[in-house]
């Protein structure tokens, strides 16, 4: 039996996963290696009797000059050899195949496998760790890090492990002839070893900067592509070129240092060196008498097989350190801390949906612009105070960059407070049970984001499963109902597809059908958006007093309309309380109250 346990822990998700090791690249690649053991098994006698009967050639072929040498030569002697040898390369050829089968299966299904840990990871990270990792650099981790480790096995450890046994046959077969023999392939074999641990020392550093060079080439490129239209609109193109062309221009230098270091391996001098050795001591033996032709031309043979480990060498063992590197930074990315704890012994209830924020203080994590706010002492919320009864609904009003957004995901714990507290029915969150908190709270973000699928798993996203009737039922209530139903594929219309794209109005009824399908005890619209047509504004209206309904609500938003009748509002200036009350009383009490409707 396997040993299962949780991936990474502390995460926000977690799902059972075998007990892989997470100490080093190696241990770990090793770890899902392990798993396939009879395909270990397959590519290793594939290895070996391709080796054997590889070398077993040049003996047949020895024993063939010999049989011929004779005085009186009989070529019937001829006959079994040559079917041997025939024979024998068939059986050779499939070998061959199940070494290469299983290589490629290995490399294959490793593959497969750390992409699903690795994307198993990533969803069990906190937003904190999100907004920190530039998500082009996840990609490229994601997908050609990945691949790399497929090519490590194939053709990478395929090759390596076939030349070994190349590089071992001579050493066994040589003193079937003479012991002396053994000289040149056991020197040849240290050398060989001796170059490589110091190529492959000297190669590491660099397969590393190959490899983040062109993770960091992506994340610049993907974040170009995510802001086209802002280059296009600053009409930046040029100088976007010119980034995008200095990080290929890394990549670059670091392939070519990479060759550099390649051309350099001396592995081809040796083999030059170890024929020549070979074939004088061989001769060497022959004048003596201790050796005869036949077993001249055989070891000479057995020498030639050399040529394997030595020519798969320089290219074999990159493609191994290459995969090692992108090892490295995939389990680098597993490994790496993200602070938010999902608590699954945590509390765990149907909630009331009471709120309250006791002296709450956040600063973002550690971003260069969070530094900045920190440095000039300023946190994006300051002693923050309020209490919301269950089924309220609360304004959240201020001038943008007040720190509204910022409140609100606080409650379901997108980011943790540094000081205070946020209790939900009384308990601090992070006293909570995390998918128990999260999967009752609703938010809809002030950019909407919808998936490019079609309008019914958008609307089902937080309930799949749910029936065709109960999807519409929530498009109704939204208010999302007809404009779906102008598409030519109602409900099944793929967003995204064929110039399929929903405007900011469509897109937060669609939101709102989401929060419709879960039935949140809390729900929260971060609504920013302003311009939107009377008719529009009315049908939003009217979905949010519906949503609203029976449930503790937070609306973020500059509409006086949806202000008014709130139960509290909270003005936020700078992150702090400037007001807080309804809308009759804040009118005479707030002047900068009054302010927001006057910008
Ligand atoms: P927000 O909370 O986003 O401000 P807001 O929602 O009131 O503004 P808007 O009306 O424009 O939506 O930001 C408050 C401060 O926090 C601001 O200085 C930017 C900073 N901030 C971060 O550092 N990281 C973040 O991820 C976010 C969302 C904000
Ligand atoms: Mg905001």
């Amino acid at each position: 039996m396997e040993t299962m346990t949780t991936l990474t822990s502390p995460a926000e998700f977690t799902i059972q996963r075998p007990n892989y090791s997470h100490t080093s690249a190696i241990r770990w690649v090793f770890s899902h290696v392990i798993r396939h053991n009879w395909v270990i098994v397959m590519v290793f006698l594939g290895a070996f009797g391709n080796a054997a009967l590889a070398a077993l050639v040049p003996v047949l072929v020895g024993d063939a000059f010999n049989a011929m040498l004779q005085p009186m030569p009989d070529t019937r002697a001829l006959i079994p050899l040559a079917l041997l040898i025939g024979g024998t390369q068939v059986i050779r050829g499939i070998l061959q195949l199940g070494r290469n089968f299983g290589a490629e299966l290995l490399g294959q299904r490793l593959e497969a496998e750390i992409r699903d840990e690795l994307y198993i990871s990533l969803l069990g990270k906190s937003m904190t760790f999100h907004s920190l990792q530039p998500v082009g650099d996840t990609m490229a981790r994601a997908t050609n890090d990945v691949r790399e480790i497929n090519l490590m096995f194939n053709p990478g450890m395929n090759l390596v492990i076939g030349s070994f046994f190349f590089l071992v046959m001579p050493i066994v077969a040589a003193p079937r002839y003479h012991p002396a023999l053994l000289i040149t392939p056991v020197l040849f074999a240290i050398a060989y070893f001796a170059s490589l641990a110091r190529y492959l020392k000297t190669l590491q550093p660099i397969s590393d900067e190959v490899r983040a060079s062109f993770g960091n080439m992506n994340s610049h490129l993907s974040e170009s592509l995510d802001g086209v239209e802002t280059v296009k609109g600053a009409a930046q193109e040029d100088s976007e070129v010119e980034r995008f062309v200095l990080n290929a221009k890394r990549v670059r230098d670091a392939f070519i240092k990479q060759g550099d270091i390649e051309a350099r391996f001396i592995a081809f001098l040796l083999y030059g060196i170890a024929i020549a050795l070979g074939l004088t001591h061989a001769l060497f033996l022959f004048r003596e008498g201790l050796l005869n032709t036949g077993q001249v031309i055989a070891y000479f043979g057995l020498l030639r097989m050399l040529d394997f480990p030595t020519f798969t060498s320089s290219w074999a063992y990159t493609q191994v350190s290459m995969g090692l590197a992108g090892a490295r930074r995939i389990l680098e990315l597993i490994n790496r801390e993200t602070d938010l704890d999902q608590n699954a012994a945590g509390h765990s209830a149907e909630m009331k949906g009471e709120i309250e924020f006791r002296n709450v203080t956040f600063t973002y994590p550690d971003t260069e612009r969070a530094q900045r706010v920190s440095d000039s002492g300023e946190s994006v919320l300051n002693s923050v105070s309020f209490k919301v009864k269950p089924g309220q609904t609360v304004a959240v009003v201020g001038q943008t960059g007040a720190g509204k957004t910022s409140l609100v995901k606080l409650i379901n714990r997108t980011y943790d407070i540094n000081d205070g507290q946020v209790l939900v029915d009384g308990m601090d969150v992070r006293e909570w049970n995390l998918a128990s908190l999260r999967s009752q709270i609703s938010m809809i973000e002030q950019d909407i984001f919808l998936f490019s699928r079609s309008i019914s798993e958008n609307i089902a996203f937080g309930r799949p499963g749910a029936t065709q009737d109960e999807v519409e039922a929530a498009g109704k209530a939204a208010q999302a109902h007809d404009f779906i139903e102008t598409f030519e594929k109602g409900y099944e219309t793929v967003i995204g597809e064929r110039g399929v794209t929903l405007s900011g109005g469509q897109r937060q009824r669609l939101a709102l059908g989401r929060a419709f399908m879960t039935d949140p005890r809390i729900l929260i619209l971060d609504d920013s958006t302003s311009a939107i047509d009377s008719a529009t504004e009315d049908k939003i209206q009217r979905a949010i007093s519906a949503a609203a309904r029976g449930r503790t609500t937070f609306i973020i938003t500059h509409r006086l309309s949806q202000i008014r009748w709130a139960d509290l509002i909270i003005v936020l200036r700078k992150g702090r309380v400037a007001a807080m009350g309804t809308h009759d009383e804040l009118m005479q009490t707030s002047d900068a109250y009054s302010r927001i409707f006057q910008e």
